[in-house]
């Protein structure tokens, strides 16, 4: 028996064999135990008996947004950063001189699991006030065993205190933390023997990423993470291109990732191996904008060979301190020309895919979970071009 119905809405339902947004004019969703069992023309709706009945008043509804990459759980702030960078120095010179993500190591080492929530909670607070119902969510601030299963505790924790979906991931080989003295590989057989195994064991990550970059980890390096997630039985994802060209997309397709992230140097090539294999190519504009980087992805080529296309916040203490998925697709908009129908795909259905939870979460169809968000908006641009405004009226997840 249906429990709810939302009516006379405008929905964008992004079904996957729909045109464009997959606009229903005159629309209604009907949920039973936190289902969607149909959404369609309001004229065509089943009988819905006793059901609660919510008249939407013309508002459009999306999927409930998901935010596919964020870095949400760490200790401290990096202002103090910002100002240097606003001074002249660039993030890779403060990377080499010990700043950049080891400071914020630091201080996510000294921070207890109360304090990590606390302060991610903040953050996750500004996401959810959006619409968002499902967000990723990367270790890698911790760097040791220890720190690392704390953040994914945290991470995973969070989803006991807001109605939200959390998704982790093992980001061990983020950075080379201090006590590895310069030596990488060891640091890499360390998160691959020691710490992953361990991590799986406790399930505490749903998937394992690496952040391949000169100031990183090679190609080399990152293979070795790879395999190792693949015996382990998790997906992988890669912080791929971003600084320089080193081939990471190519790498992330040969491994079937999930997904492959920020691409921001990434080439032609690179673009179609992604595209090749249903890897899913997530732009992440809020770094591109704070690095003021002028080297933009390859939206062309992501296009002409049919690529996945996703966007997320990236929200992290360094590169991309933002919290506001809407924020991110007026700045995938301007920055990258990505379209209306791209941008608003890329925070439902391609971050779902992303996180390969497309068969569950990101469109409104039957059979799906029945996260929506609800806005005050009669065309759907308007939840791109406006720059920080939230039009959300309200917002459900699993039917409530
Ligand atoms: N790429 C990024 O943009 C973030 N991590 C990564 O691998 C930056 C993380 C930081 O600077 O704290
Ligand atoms: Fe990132």
């Amino acid at each position: 028996m249906a429990d709810i119905v939302w009516r006379n809405a405008q929905l964008a339902t992004l079904a996957s064999d729909a045109e464009g947004l997959g606009i229903v004019a005159k629309g209604a969703i009907v949920c039973e135990s936190g289902q969607i069992v149909y959404a369609g023309p309001e004229a065509d709706m089943p009988y819905v008996g006793s059901a609660r009945v919510v008249d939407c008043e013309g508002r459009l509804i999306t999927p409930g947004l998901v935010d596919c990459h964020t870095h949400l759980v760490y200790g401290g702030d990096r202002a103090q950063e910002f100002e240097m960078r606003l001074a002249g120095a660039s993030y890779e010179e403060i990377a080499r001189a010990g700043g950049g993500i080891v400071s914020s190591v630091r201080a996510t080492r000294a921070a207890s699991e109360a304090d990590l929530n606390r302060s991610a909670l903040r953050r996750l607070d500004h996401l959810i006030a959006e619409g968002v119902t499902t967000v990723e969510i990367k270790s890698g601030y911790g760097l040791d065993i220890d720190s690392e299963m704390k953040c994914l505790r945290v991470a995973r924790g969070l989803a006991h205190e807001r109605d939200v979906g959390i998704v982790t991931t093992f980001l061990g080989a983020h950075a080379l933390p201090p006590e590895a003295q310069g030596d990488k590989d060891a640091y890499i057989a360390r998160v691959c023997d020691e710490m992953m195994p361990a991590i799986a064991r406790l399930h505490l990550a749903d998937a394992v990423d690496a952040f391949c970059e000169g100031i990183a980890f090679s190609i080399a390096q990152t293979e070795r993470v790879f395999q190792r997630a693949k015996a382990l039985g998790l997906p992988v994802k890669l912080h791929a291109d971003q600084l320089s060209n080193l081939h990471g997309a190519a790498l992330a397709a040969r491994f079937n990732a999930l997904s492959a992230d920020h691409l921001e140097h990434t080439d032609e090539a690179g673009a179609q191996a992604l595209a090749r294999a249903g890897t899913v190519a997530v732009l992440l504009p809020g770094a591109f904008y704070m690095l003021r980087e002028t080297h933009k992805p390859p939206v062309e080529a992501l296009r002409k060979h049919g690529a996945y296309i996703a966007i997320a916040t990236d929200s992290n203490p360094g590169t991309s301190p933002l919290t506001s998925l809407l924020m991110t697709m007026n700045m995938a908009a301007t920055l990258f020309r990505l379209t209306v129908d791209e941008c608003i795909a890329g925070v439902t259905r391609e971050a779902a895919r992303a996180l390969g939870l497309v068969d569950r979460i990101g469109t409104l169809e039957a059979g799906k979970q029945c996260d929506l968000a609800i806005w005050d908006v009669v065309r759907p641009a308007e939840l791109v071009y406006r720059i920080g405004f939230n039009p959300l009226h309200a917002r459900v997840r699993m039917g409530r």
